[in-house]
């Protein structure tokens, strides 16, 4: 297993629509085994292929039930996704979000309130997700990055150019700093 090098924004990778997978063998297994070794490693719930460096549809994620009495464990609902796509999306949920790829930063987005995504599991078989809550955000989240669209991007104009300069001043304050 490895970890990987998560890429942030304003990578111009991040942006770019990825591949749809056609073979599915043990250079996808391996992909998948360390894309969530470094999804755990970054304390996310979520992962796409495309944020670290790797053009392909497969998303990684592991939501942590709702239902607070419950205490969650690590990889209880661990999934891989490949060539995951939304066949259904119903309603309206508005949620605070992050991402790995813009550390530090958090939003309110809009999105379904619920989904059903389809895709192919790490062996290769067909699988159908019905989703809602923070899972559905969760799906939405990933498979935006496998089109090249962050959270921020969700954003209305102003709300967008005013967290894009604040992370731009951030990533050069740091740099200074160094
Ligand atoms: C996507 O996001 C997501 O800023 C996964 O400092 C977002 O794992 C799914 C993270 C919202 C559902 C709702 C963010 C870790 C992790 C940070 C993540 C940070 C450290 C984000
Ligand atoms: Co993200």
């Amino acid at each position: 297993m490895a970890i990987f090098e998560i890429l942030k924004y304003p990578d111009p990778f991040l942006k770019k629509k990825t591949q749809h997978v056609e073979i599915i063998g043990a250079d996808i297994e391996k992909l998948i085994d360390d894309m969530t070794e470094t999804m755990y490693f970054a304390r996310g719930i979520g992962l796409a292929a495309n944020q670290v460096g790797v053009d392909k549809r497969v998303v990684v994620l592991d939501v942590p039930d709702e239902d607070e009495k419950k205490d969650y464990k690590k990889g209880e609902n661990l999934i891989a996704i490949i060539n995951p796509e939304i066949i259904e999306q119903d309603g309206k949920i508005k949620y605070e979000e992050g991402c790995l790829s813009v550390p530090g930063f958090n939003a309110d987005v809009k999105r379904f309130a619920s989904v059903k995504v389809r895709g192919l599991d790490k062996n290769g078989k067909g699988i159908e997700i019905y989703a809602e809550g923070l899972f559905a955000i969760a799906l939405q989240h990933e498979i935006d990055h496998l089109n090249g669209m962050l959270f921020i991007d969700r954003l209305g104009r102003l709300k967008r150019e005013f967290i894009k300069k604040k992370i731009l001043k951030a990533i050069e304050e740091e740099r200074k700093r160094l």
